[in-house]
């Protein structure tokens, strides 16, 4: 597969995703959102992929949407423009297999919102991370004034949000938004490894806890337990929950199929 505006390679069981506009800071302008809604949904039905890591390479994880590209916009263009953001977002969030954002320096804007559709962020120490959208006249629409307040709670988005200030990975972690932060170099390398640890897992379990957890979101704790019970149950019919008590029973590594 070859693109304009990002790159996709699999090692094994994994899919590594990786912006590459650098003479834009990976800017998310309406090509890369086409090529990344394409990808995205080759990967999503691709049973070969089993965990996505998204990342901006060694320099940049994502300075945003485009500024460049906005700056014209009339409210009927920016909805044009931000519609199809919306859209593969909600795609990466709901793709039934775990999702790794790997972030080394600026993730801005639109750029943090992308790492939030992710399951997990892993934040080189040089990541840095802010929502400069105030100081443009608008704001996180790309998701974030929605899924940052969930992740982080209301008091802190609000912070970042209306200061528009940067914080620092360390900072990201402390707060929540990030799930670990490890020397600039190694970046990559944690983020295969934990790609590696999930990848041994049921694929359809995987998919199903995720799509459990996700219900939280959208619905009230009594509905969500019987959506829970549910597909637990549904489980009860697969190859891989049979392998995984069975391996358990014979002291032996579960292999699982996604069957
Ligand atoms: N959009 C377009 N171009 C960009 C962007 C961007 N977000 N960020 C950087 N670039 C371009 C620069 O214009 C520059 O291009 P050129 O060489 O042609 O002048 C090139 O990338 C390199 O950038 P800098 O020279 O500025 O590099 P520095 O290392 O000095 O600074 C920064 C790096 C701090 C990342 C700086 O570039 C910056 O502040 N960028 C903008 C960050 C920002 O404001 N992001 C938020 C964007 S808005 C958004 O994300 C919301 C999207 C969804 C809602 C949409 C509603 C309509």
């Amino acid at each position: 597969m070859t693109f304009d505006t990002i790159q996709f390679e699999q090692q094994d069981y994994i899919g590594i995703l990786t912006l590459n506009r650098p003479k834009a800071m990976n800017a998310l302008n309406a090509r890369l959102i086409e090529e990344l809604t394409e990808v995205i949904d080759l990967i999503t039905h691709d049973d070969s992929v089993r965990v996505l890591i998204v990342t901006g390479g060694e320099k940049v994880f994502a300075a945003g949407g485009d500024i460049k590209a906005m700056l014209a916009c009339d409210p009927q263009a920016a909805k044009a423009y931000v519609r199809p953001i919306h859209q593969v977002f909600r795609m990466i969030e709901e793709m039934p297999k775990p999702t790794i954002a790997a972030i080394s320096g600026f993730a801005l804007g639109g750029g943090v919102e992308l790492a939030l559709v992710c399951d997990l962020r892993i934040a080189a120490d040089n990541a840095k991370f802010g929502f400069p959208e105030i100081n443009l006249g608008i704001f996180p629409a790309a998701g974030g004034s929605q899924r940052l307040p969930r992740l982080i709670g209301m008091s802190r988005a609000k912070e970042l949000m209306f200061t528009g200030d940067t914080i620092d990975a360390n900072q990201a972690l402390e707060i929540g938004l990030v799930n670990q932060v490890v020397p600039a170099y190694e970046v990559m390398d944690a983020a295969l490894k934990l790609a590696v640890k999930l990848s041994k897992k049921s694929p359809l379990t995987m998919g199903v806890l995720k799509s459990s957890l996700h219900s939280m979101l959208n619905t009230g704790q009594d509905t969500g337990l019987e959506m829970e019970l549910e597909k637990l149950c549904y489980l009860f019919a697969s190859h891989d929950q049979k392998e995984g008590m069975q391996a358990f029973v014979e002291k032996r590594k579960p292999e699982f199929t996604g069957k």
